[in-house]
């Protein structure tokens, strides 16, 4: 089925091979075969406080640039990704292992918030407000924050990035990423277009944008440092966990997009043929490695038997394969220890009484060293504790329900927040989930699945997963500083809330 992984091409293309070091310690691999791409070096400590200073000289510069000025980078860095699409897509599928249709996916999103953030880098707005005091006006300016450290994961090792990267450089700040050691040349891929559009825009301060590869110590050196005012970081909870409080300490801001436990009502008003679709893609799409996953699906006791038994034969018919491949729709899992994961969670609600089907291991004679699984359906009669833990991986729990309210009870009883979606064509039902009493979820989607949200709204969610918002809407204000400014054009000195303070006589 398959043919050789070459990357060495890809490599070239964008000119990331000086970045490569033959003893380096850090190994890149592709979850399709198993086996290594390159070796990098890791960067030290020394290195994370040095691309710290680089960022924080260049934001010294940068933040005198007009706003739309700077926007003209990140349109020139469009254009490099709109001419860069395929091979990016395609070094994304080679080192994470989404197919390709995801893969190109990816970097249109990143493509898509470019484009919005070149609109923002004309629209960052302060309000003028109503004051109190004659003769006087108060408004609100917004000026760029500093240095971002942003941390990524490696299940969208390149989009998350420009989310954070696209926003904060037109608002005026330098950044610092340390993306996943999973996908090292993914990320270097995209320093290298920025690279290049910064080459093509001229002036652009040196150590803009700057990458630093490895482990947790390097999120710990951006969250520890008070030269670093915001920390973006995607991730695990317990890699949220270990994080916040050391920004919070010294009173830096966070981002947080931590772990997911998403939700899916199927209701029986639903168009069915619509709720399969969406939930074979939001369980299944990705291998389940999205934080946006379908990961519980509540579906109404009337449709039950028969939703679900169609429901199993999508899952057992989707094709698992070589993400390159056209007809495949979900490729491997990123490595070994997520497959023992699932293989844990599934012998876990095998034994408290689930029926599991499918998550069987899938061409390991073919490629022993990569890890392929059936995506898995887990009918439970309760939600237990491992039902409410996230397991990152294709396995898709479901529950039968009687009376909506429990439903919505049940679905929000878990400690994450992110992501949340009923079928129903009830208005009232529709209605009652988006409200106040419905879903506690940061995204609430009615006839959509819970996974695939495009750029323009902010995205996050509550509780566990870090209660943090990026991408569009308003999200832009976490990477600026908000300044209150009252002037006074009179000649008088009116104090606020009519306070009296006279001046001893002969003052002025
Ligand atoms: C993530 O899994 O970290 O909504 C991000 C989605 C994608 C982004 C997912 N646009 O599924």
């Amino acid at each position: 089925m398959t043919s050789a992984v070459n990357v060495s091409e890809l490599i070239n293309q964008f000119e990331i091979a000086a970045r490569l070091s033959a003893q380096g310690r850090l190994v890149a691999r592709s979850p399709i075969h198993g086996g290594e791409l390159a070796r990098l070096a890791l960067s030290s400590g020394d290195d994370a406080t040095r691309a710290i200073d680089q960022a924080q000289a260049a934001f010294l510069d940068w933040r005198s640039v007009p706003a739309p000025r700077r926007g003209e980078l990140i349109r020139l860095f469009a254009e490099e990704l709109r001419a860069h699409k395929a091979a990016l897509g395609l070094l994304i599928t080679i080192e994470n292992g989404k197919i390709l249709q995801e893969g190109l996916g990816e970097v249109q999103e990143m493509i898509d918030i470019c484009d919005f953030a070149v609109g923002l880098s004309r629209q960052l707005y302060g309000l003028t407000l109503a004051t109190e005091r004659p003769g006087h006006r108060m408004m609100e300016t917004w000026h760029p924050l500093g240095v971002v450290g942003i941390v990524s994961a490696f299940n969208f090792p390149a989009a998350v990035w420009a989310w954070n990267a696209a926003i904060a450089l037109v608002c005026g700040d330098a950044l610092v990423w340390k993306p996943s050691e999973k996908t090292p040349l993914t990320a270097l891929a995209c320093q290298a277009l920025l690279d290049r559009a910064a080459a093509r825009f001229g002036g652009a301060p040196p150590g803009l944008s700057n990458v630093i590869l490895g482990g947790p110590d390097l999120a710990e050196a951006l969250a520890d440092d008070p030269r670093v005012p915001l920390v973006s970081a995607t991730g695990s909870t317990r890699m949220g966990r270990a994080v916040a409080p050391r920004i919070a300490a010294r009173f830096g801001r966070a981002i947080l997009e931590l772990g997911g436990n998403n939700g899916m009502i199927v209701a029986p008003s639903a168009d069915l043929a619509l709720a399969l679709r969406a939930a074979l893609f939001a369980a299944a799409g990705t291998a389940g490695q999205r934080c946006t996953t379908l990961r519980r699906l509540f579906v109404h006791e009337s449709i039950y038997d028969g939703f679900i038994a169609r429901l199993k034969r999508a899952f057992a018919e989707t094709v698992v394969g070589d993400p390159r491949d056209a007809q495949t729709l979900v490729g491997p899992l990123i490595d070994e220890a997520a497959y023992a994961a699932m293989q844990a969670a599934l012998a876990e609600a095998g034994a408290e009484g689930g029926q599991v089907s499918g998550g069987e291991r899938l061409h390991a004679q073919l490629w022993p060293e990569a890890f392929y699984a059936r995506p898995a359906l887990v009918e439970t009669p309760r939600q237990t504790a491992l039902v409410r833990r996230e397991t990152f991986a294709p396995i898709l729990y479901v529950l039968r329900y009687g009376a909506l309210d429990e439903a919505i009870a049940a679905h929000n009883a878990v400690a994450q927040g992110l992501s949340s979606s009923i079928f129903t064509n009830d208005l009232r039902e529709a209605e009652l989930f988006l409200s106040s009493a419905g879903s506690d979820c940061g995204i609430v989607n009615v006839n959509i699945g819970p996974s695939g949200a495009e750029i323009g709204g902010a995205f996050g969610g509550e509780k566990e997963t870090g209660g943090g918002r990026e991408a569009g809407s308003d999200c832009w204000k976490a990477y600026m500083r908000r300044a209150t400014n009252t002037i006074n054009f009179s000649r008088d000195l009116p104090l606020a809330q009519g306070v009296r303070f006279d001046a001893p006589e002969g003052l002025g």
